[in-house]
């Protein structure tokens, strides 16, 4: 899959009264490189109209674009991959539909981690680091997680849940070079700048590479 930095998810709670698309083509302007689609209390069809309207979007700025949990709608769409939690079809059958599309896997303890790397996933994420309230019931990881994973695995990892542009320095300082961030993004007055100031924030780590 293509590299990528900075991963904004949509999270319409966050944003009563602005669209959707218009809160992530302001993410996308302000430098998120891939951009999923999460919806978990649509119909079908209402997931899919969004699907089909943000791969619209994602496409004209050559971003990434992923859906997550509907792996019919990720191939009705044509978006470039798919998001799958634990509980989600397994990876092998997942591979059967999506050929060589990207399939992401969530873990939160190594164990998972490995079996997603050997399954072939093509990402993994890896949290929740802090506490979220985007997934509240889930326990955070810590970056004690990001740590773990740096040193054993070899596929593209994403640290997500609660990562805040006040809490971000220690997860790159933990290893992680890949952010992932709901609410912090689409829930900014300025979602543009907030990614700009992620984006600065990792580049501190990366020099910029
Ligand atoms: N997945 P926020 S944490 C969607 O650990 C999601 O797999 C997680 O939202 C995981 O940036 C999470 O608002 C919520 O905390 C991320």
């Amino acid at each position: 899959m293509r590299e990528f930095r900075l991963y904004a998810i949509t999270g319409e709670e966050y944003h009563p009264g602005r669209s959707m698309l218009e809160v992530m083509e302001e993410a996308i302007k302000g430098g998120a490189d891939i951009v999923q689609l999460r919806d978990k209390k649509g119909t079908k069809r209402e997931i899919l109209e969004k699907a089909y309207a943000l791969r619209e979007l994602t496409a004209r700025y050559n971003v990434t674009f992923i859906v997550n949990d509907h792996i019919d709608i990720a191939l009705a769409c044509e978006a470039d991959g798919v998001h799958l939690g634990q509980d989600d079809l397994p990876l092998s059958e997942a591979r059967k539909l999506m050929g060589k599309r990207i399939i992401g896997i969530s873990t939160h303890r190594i164990e998972e981690a490995r079996a997603a790397e050997a399954e072939g996933a093509d990402y993994i994420g890896v949290g929740p680091i802090f506490p979220t309230k985007t997934k509240e019931h889930a326990k955070p990881v810590t970056t004690e997680y990001i740590k773990q994973v740096e040193r054993e695995i070899k596929i593209p990892y994403v640290a997500i849940g609660g990562i805040k542009l006040h809490n971000v320095d220690d997860v790159l300082a933990a290893g992680a070079r890949r952010i992932c961030a709901v609410s912090e993004i689409v829930g900014s007055p300025d979602p543009a700048e907030t990614c700009r100031a992620f984006i600065r924030k990792i580049e501190a780590y990366t020099g910029g590479d």
